[in-house]
């Protein structure tokens, strides 16, 4: 088992300023792998050894921006075909469109994400942007299936025409139980899991690093209950997105996603 972090620091239509999250994540995987080398002890991350690759795409050319959602299905397939776990570390939630399209119907995604990125509003643009670009899709996207949003605005029917499901983050508050057992239930079903964390489904009052911050969200616990509720080998990958380190508090949202990162890793290499 082969696992590859990919830092794809695309951060344009929205969230301007998390492409850097992205490329600090990416040092925080190339630290972990770093330290396990150089460490002589026995420890849980010996397992990473020789199994983890980071690849980095850039956006500094107008080529290579044109190109923004070619290059992310190829990397993404690249991992996929090869039976890699990846760890997608993107920029705004718009630079996970091209792994979902990857992934493809027959996947199920349980994206952890405040909003519900359908939207389309007066106030809103139709043009792709990341708050509308699960209606951009190339393809046909995977099943996927929300927890944690504080949507006050869209209707049950609009929610239902993009999601399977929806588990608000007063469903998680007030039944967690029963958010947790349906999760279980679904992964267990699916031929090919995939989580995917905006990270402002967490509580800014935890990681206030995100441009649209909303009060009310997951706290990490509760992060930790819904990975595990999903978990398995069909488990594919991980992508973390909308982390925006200008937006820091002495390095809370850092701090909380190096550290979930590393242990995705190690759940997954059996560390
Ligand atoms: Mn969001």
């Amino acid at each position: 088992m082969k696992s590859v972090a990919v830092v794809f620091p695309f951060d344009l239509f929205g969230s301007a300023g998390t492409g850097a999250g992205a490329q600090l994540l990416g040092d925080a995987v190339r630290e972990i792998l770093d330290d396990t080398a150089r460490e002589s002890r026995p420890c849980r991350a010996a397992v990473l050894a020789g199994n983890v690759k980071v690849r980095e795409a850039a956006f500094e050319t107008v080529a290579q921006v044109t190109n923004w959602r070619k290059r992310g299905r190829q990397l993404a397939k690249a991992a996929l075909d090869a039976g890699d776990f990846l760890l997608w570390l993107g920029g705004n939630h718009l630079s996970v469109l091209p792994v979902l399209e990857e992934l493809g119907p027959k996947t199920l995604v349980v994206q952890l994400d405040a909003h519900l990125d359908v939207y389309r509003f007066h106030d809103t643009t139709a043009e792709l942007s990341h708050g509308n670009f699960l209606k951009h899709a190339a393809v046909p996207l995977p099943a996927l299936v929300n927890v944690g949003h504080r949507d006050l605005f869209l209707t049950a029917a609009e929610v239902a025409e993009t999601f399977t499901a929806a588990h608000s983050a007063v469903d998680v508050a007030t039944k967690p139980d029963r958010v947790l057992a349906d999760l279980r239930k679904r992964a267990g079903a699916a031929t090919r899991v995939w989580i995917d964390l905006d990270c402002d489904a967490i509580d800014p009052a935890f990681l206030p690093a995100v441009g649209q911050p909303l009060p009310f969200g997951l706290a990490p616990p509760t992060v930790l209950a819904v990975l595990d509720a999903m978990w398995s080998d069909k488990v594919a990958g991980v992508s973390v997105s909308e982390f925006d380190p200008g937006r820091d508090v002495r390095d809370t949202g850092l701090n909380l996603l190096g550290w979930l990162v590393e242990h995705v890793l190690l759940r997954r290499h059996g560390g």
